[in-house]
This record gives C-alpha cells, sequence and structure tokens, in this order.
C-alpha cells in the first residue's frame, strides 16, 4: 500500500512537471515561430504542395512543372539543419494518378551565394538562372513505393551552407522540386528540422513561397488561408490566381480590411484582382481566406496563386505569417463610448 502511494506520488510530481514543462513550451511559441517550419503550415491548413510531372496538361493545376521553397534559419541557430519531405515519390497514396504513374520528380536544395538573392530565383516562372547558389544536394523520386507516405531526409546541412542576409539574421536555403518526366500530379510536404529522424522545429526558423501551388481540400467546410508579407513601400498589389475551377471565394482580410472578395479563376485560366496597401497594412502579412464552394463540391483541386507590388517583386507567402495571423481589428470603426460612471 505504502510503495503503491509513493509510486502514485511520484507520477503525479512527474505529470505536473511536464505539464509546467508544455506551459512554457505554449507561451514561448508564438515568439519562436515554430509553426514555420512545416509547409504547408498549420496556419496554412492547406493539405499538400502541388508539383506535375511536365507533360501533364495546365488543366490539371500545375502551370510550369515546378516550385521553388526558401528556408529561413536564424543566425541563432548552431546546430544542423535537415529538410525532410513527405511523400517525396509520385505513385500509392495521396499522388494523383494520370493514367500510369511514370512522373520523375527532382528535388534540389541550393545555399550559398545568389541561392536566393540573384533576380531569376525571385521570379515565379523556371526560366534563367533561377538555379544559382551551390548545389547542396538532389534526388529523383519516381514511384517508389519505398518512399509513399513517408518521409525522405535531405542533409545534414551546416546553417552557414545557406545564403546569409546579414540584414535578416538569417541564412537562406532553396529547395526546388520539379517534374522533370511524366505526367502525374506529385503531392508533398516539406519539414525543416533540427533532426534527421523526426520534425523538431529551429528556434525563430521560417519558409517561404513567391508561387504557391497546392491542393485544396475535398471537404467544403475547411477553409485555408495563405499569408503574403506586405513590404515597407508598397501601395498596391495585384493578385493573380490559375485553375482555381470556380471553387468558391478568395477574400482578403488585415487589420484595417474585412474580408474583400478578389477574382478567383475558371479552368486552365489566370484571373487577377488589384487593391491598394492601406497604411496599416505594411510590414505586416495579409491573410487571403480561401473558401470553397459548398455547391457543387469540387474535389481534386489544384491551384496557383501569386502576389506583386507596384514594382513587380513578387510577395513572400510565408508559412507562419509575419507579425502573427492576420486579424480584421473590429474596435477601429467603433466610436468611443463615454465613460462609466
Ligand atoms: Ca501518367
Ligand atoms: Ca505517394
Ligand atoms: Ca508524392
Ligand atoms: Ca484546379
Amino acid at each position: 500500500m505504502d510503495k503503491f502511494f509513493k509510486k502514485t506520488m511520484k507520477s503525479n510530481h512527474f505529470s505536473i512537471k511536464s505539464h509546467i514543462v508544455i506551459a512554457i513550451a505554449i507561451l514561448i511559441a508564438p515568439v519562436f515561430n515554430v509553426q514555420g517550419q512545416p509547409v504547408p503550415s498549420p496556419e496554412n491548413n492547406i493539405p499538400f504542395l502541388v508539383t506535375f510531372g511536365k507533360k501533364a496538361p495546365t488543366f490539371w493545376g500545375d502551370f510550369d512543372f515546378s516550385q521553388i521553397w526558401f528556408f529561413v534559419v536564424p543566425d541563432t541557430y548552431k546546430g544542423m539543419v535537415y529538410i525532410r519531405v513527405f511523400d517525396p515519390d509520385t505513385g500509392g497514396a495521396n499522388d494523383e494518378i494520370n493514367g500510369v504513374f511514370d512522373t520523375k520528380m527532382l528535388y534540389s536544395i541550393y545555399g550559398g551565394k545568389d541561392a536566393y538573392s540573384h533576380e531569376e530565383a525571385q521570379k515565379v516562372n523556371p526560366k534563367g538562372k533561377y538555379k544559382t547558389g551551390n548545389l547542396l544536394a538532389s534526388k529523383v523520386f519516381g514511384n517508389d513505393p519505398k518512399y509513399d507516405n513517408q518521409w525522405y531526409t535531405f542533409g545534414p546541412f551546416n546553417p552557414t551552407e545557406g545564403e546569409h542576409f546579414p540584414a535578416y539574421k538569417a541564412y537562406y536555403f532553396k529547395v526546388i522540386c520539379e517534374g522533370i518526366e511524366g505526367d502525374d500530379g506529385n503531392m508533398y510536404r516539406y519539414f525543416m528540422s533540427t533532426s534527421a529522424t523526426e520534425n523538431i522545429p529551429i528556434e525563430g526558423g521560417n519558409s517561404f513561397t513567391h508561387e504557391y501551388t497546392f491542393r485544396l481540400h475535398d471537404d467544403p467546410n475547411q477553409v485555408s488561408y495563405i499569408f503574403p508579407f506586405v513590404e515597407p513601400e508598397t501601395t498596391n498589389i495585384l493578385v493573380e490566381n490559375f485553375d482555381w475551377d470556380n471553387d468558391g471565394q478568395i477574400r482578403v482580410t488585415s487589420e484595417v480590411r474585412r474580408e474583400q472578395p478578389m477574382n478567383v479563376s475558371g479552368d486552365d485560366v489566370w484571373v487577377e484582382s488589384k487593391f491598394a496597401i492601406r497604411e496599416g497594412e505594411i510590414g505586416k502579412s495579409l491573410a487571403f481566406h480561401l473558401i470553397k464552394s459548398k455547391n457543387p463540391v469540387i474535389k481534386n483541386n489544384n491551384v496557383v496563386i501569386t502576389v506583386r507590388n507596384q514594382k513587380g517583386d513578387y510577395a513572400k507567402f510565408y508559412s507562419a505569417p509575419i507579425g502573427g495571423f492576420p486579424r480584421y481589428k473590429y474596435t477601429i470603426d467603433q466610436p468611443k463610448l463615454p465613460p462609466k460612471k
């Protein structure tokens, strides 16, 4: 009896301790932006990134068969960096078959000078010298059950193998996924980790793309979100989306803007929307709410979206929104009430 009592006390002691640790971790989490390293992020609520084999017709939802992501490692992190890919193959679970699975995907990781800073690396079409920097690793995946529904790990990389940006106090790594053969759709996700075998985020890390190509949920009640960052000196932005299949609505929200609707594209076409940036939106992220059509319900919907400013520079879609999840501040327009007596 005594023994049992002691044991219970001991385990209670441990569980209190672990609760404290969890509570502290939750408090710290928003500061360190730990959600930036799963791509897509929990805030995105997007099932998969999508890249098709280059022989696929564009009406399947990918216009350039290539997608570039950048991973941001803060100067303060001194450990090793691993880039992990979930379901890197095209076959078996998750992927979209066109006839038979005959697609090959090339994943390449770049660091060093010009990996990001080269002008053509910041465009959305895979043209010119966008494969700048030092090639650190690459691998081709076909229809391979060994990697189906599994994680594959690139690395370890030393953070200093990335391209250094003293202004951002960070190193950037570039990851390109391209469909070099075939006509099927590759669904995949990334995670930048401190571990080769688990998904453990790097404190203060983040990730972004200039062209987001992804799969919407099949469930029409799910809402996805993406977060273009508004750089200083932005006055106007141009939003373009491709192959949305008229699937519901896209609405933009910020602290000073409330669910403003934008144009939604049909099958295999681009549409654009333009709007002026408001003062309270500079240096923060906007939230695009991607609200699916309830009737008809559209399944297997792959889509592309980009944002440019008035100078033609493409915005960064950060997976962890800079400045936090953008929400409209309802109080702004409300008149002040007289103080209570
Ligand atoms: Ca095929
Ligand atoms: Ca698969
Ligand atoms: Ca896949
Ligand atoms: Ca589509």
